[in-house]
């Protein structure tokens, strides 16, 4: 997951640069006379602009690529000076732009002269250093958790081990070990986060942003607050269905551990869930399993295991899902240069992440795959990015991209609702015998755990990083706030008493690199809405979990076409090309889950629910 300039997709290439690279003509500098710029003008600026920034951003995509996959003192070093040379170009571009501002320019003129602005994520002010100085902490930042290690009893954990343990483990006193161990890894990057917040506010304001949170705010074709409304108003939508996941989930945690893990009333216990920061709770799915209906026929996991799939094995059926939908293989170069495993000998940034290194053919993944259900669905996520990336290739720079961030995200994550479908994990041979309608409660229940108790946790990120920004949180209340936000919103209460010095925003991979987060939300509500859409496509009229798209060239077509339009239009225009409809709306993802949440309302009858 890296940083990109135009909005950095948390996995699109990062454009950073090397100025002593570019050979491109630079754009007409400041006219002498003090005539006013015309639309021709304009259009020129932004020409040059777009010619400077895709030169520069396969420089900087590879430097980028060479520290996220070998950390050492001089990749950094390599990554943070052409990071710095980057921002300054761009910063020097969008500031330039502002000359534009009254005149009368063509609409797509128009769009790209914003959206050279929006695309500064970590903006730098427009004076000497200050680039230096953000490039220098974010490149610190992002390799002190990407090398994070604790020790626990004499042994030594990465992040991998410790997941591995949340996920497996039912030992409060161990998970516990974990969830706070890991937590030891962001103490050290408070002060260079509570810096960078400073210097990335005095870019957002040279741009002519309130801060740095208003210029996240505002990649979505509307005003910065009409966006935080709007996100009120989709949260407001699916909280109900929330309430509901937790009040069962307590119950059956309060059942395994007894009162004095799980009480039975107020938040849960964050470390029991399952999951490093309790955004997934699938992996605890054997604890909250329905007694009352039969045992689930299957587990993803085990399957996986038992027919003998590598990291490999599972890169290849994802890419074959998509060449299903009659999409084109991945270039030969994918299978060469991408990183699917942890490698043995050198520091690397796990999390995984899918590139775009020349804006045209190369595109990679880099991921530490385990054999998992987990990974399985993260790389049909990963791989939707690489998708999106070759259907926009054509674009002109400035619209290489998603039609907003959260699009970038649901993509993949549509393709992931129907790799996961009994149906077609049964037509790959990975499953005998698809269970009958008996399994569907579970299987949505397996679902939910994961969907729906994401969408407090993806709020929560950005609430925090928004009140940051502005000024309402300062840093002696970091992580107090983030634990009231985490309260209120995911109902969740941290194993114990957090230490003084504690910064636990940081030890979430987004924070330290600086990856705005919202879009993982609007993609959790996107996603169904694609995939509702696909289905009526084809005409399907069972229930909508058991619907997959694969083998559909008729979807495959439809879809990629909204793809290609990259971030041409506005994104209700995008949306509108797929499904028919120019809003964000949680009716799809409620259809989907409607007999789930009928039945969580009847477990429920009698309880005392919230916390
Ligand atoms: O960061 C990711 C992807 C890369 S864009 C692996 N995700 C979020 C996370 O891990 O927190 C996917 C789901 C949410
Ligand atoms: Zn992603």
């Amino acid at each position: 997951m890296i940083k990109r300039l135009l909005l950095s997709c948390a996995c699109i290439a990062l454009i950073t640069g090397c100025a002593t690279t570019a050979t491109v003509t630079p754009p007409p500098e400041r006219p002498v006379s003090e005539t006013a710029p015309t639309a021709a003008d304009a259009k020129a600026y932004v020409e040059a602009a777009e010619a400077k920034l895709g030169d520069l951003s396969e420089y900087a995509a590879r430097v980028a690529w060479v520290r996220n996959t070998y950390i050492t003192h001089d990749t950094m070093w390599l990554e943070s000076k052409a990071t710095a040379a980057f921002t300054e170009e761009s910063v020097r571009l969008a500031t330039g732009a502002a000359r534009f501002n009254d005149v009368n320019t063509d609409p797509e003129t128009r769009r790209k002269l914003n959206l050279l602005k929006l695309s500064l994520v970590v903006p730098a002010a427009d004076r000497a250093g200050a680039a230096a100085e953000i490039a220098d902490i974010s490149t610190r930042l992002d390799s002190t958790y990407a090398t994070g290690r604790f020790t626990h009893k004499g042994k030594t954990y990465t992040l991998d081990e410790a997941s591995q343990i949340l996920a497996t483990s039912r030992d409060p006193a161990l998970l516990r070990a974990m969830f706070e161990g890991w937590r030891t890894v962001s103490v050290p990057m408070k002060a260079d986060y509570a810096r960078l917040v400073g210097l990335t506010n005095e870019g957002a304001q040279g741009l002519g942003f309130a801060d740095t949170g208003a210029l996240w705010r505002s990649g979505y074709d509307m005003s910065p607050d009409a966006f935080a409304s709007e996100t009120d108003r989709l949260w407001a939508q699916v909280n109900p269905f929330y309430k509901n996941l937790h009040c069962y989930v307590r119950r059956q945690l309060n059942a395994h551990y007894g009162d004095a893990v799980q009480p039975k009333h107020g938040p849960i216990r964050a470390d029991l869930l399952g999951n490093m920061w309790a955004q997934d709770w699938a992996n605890i799915y054997d604890i909250v399993a329905p007694k009352s209906l039969p045992k689930s026929a299957y587990s993803l996991d085990r399957l996986l295991t038992q027919k003998k799939y590598t990291p490999e094995k599972m890169m290849r059926t994802g890419e074959a899902f998509y060449t299903s939908l009659g999409l084109a293989p991945l270039p030969e170069s994918f299978w060469q240069r991408s990183m699917i495993t942890r490698p043995r000998d050198r520091e690397v940034v796990c999390h995984a992440s899918a590139w775009d290194l020349d804006n045209r053919d190369d595109v990679r993944v880099k991921m530490c795959t385990q054999v998992n259900a987990e990974d399985f669905y993260t790389i049909h996520h990963e791989l939707g990015h690489n998708y999106y990336q070759r259907a926009y290739k054509d674009q002109p720079f400035l619209f290489k991209n998603g039609a907003n961030d959260g699009f970038h995200e649901a993509i993949g994550d549509f393709i992931g609702l129907s790799s996961v479908t009994p149906v077609y994990l049964n037509q790959i041979g990975l499953l005998d015998k698809v269970p009958d309608a008996s399994e569907d409660i579970p299987y949505l229940l397996k679902m939910a755990l994961g969907k729906i108790a994401f969408l407090p946790f993806s709020v929560v990120v950005d609430r925090w990083r928004w009140e940051v920004y502005s000024g309402q949180i300062t840093p002696n209340r970091y992580n107090e706030r983030w634990w009231q936000l985490v309260n209120d919103y995911q109902g969740l209460t941290p194993p114990g008493v957090r230490p003084r010095d504690a910064f636990d925003p940081g030890a979430k991979y987004h924070v330290p690199a600086n990856v705005p987060y919202t879009r993982y939300f609007l993609a959790h509500i996107y996603q169904f809405q694609f995939h509702k859409a696909a289905c009526d496509q084809m005409g399907w009229q069972g229930p909508l979990h058991r619907c997959s798209i694969y083998g559909r060239r008729d979807v495959g077509q439809k879809f990629n076409a909204m793809m290609e339009m990259g971030a041409s239009q506005p994104w209700p225009d995008a949306l509108e090309a797929f499904t028919g409809t120019r809003e964000t709306d949680a009716a799809a993802i409620a259809a989907y889950f409607a007999p789930l949440n009928d039945w969580l309302t009847q477990e429920n009858k009698g309880q005392n629910c919230g916390w």
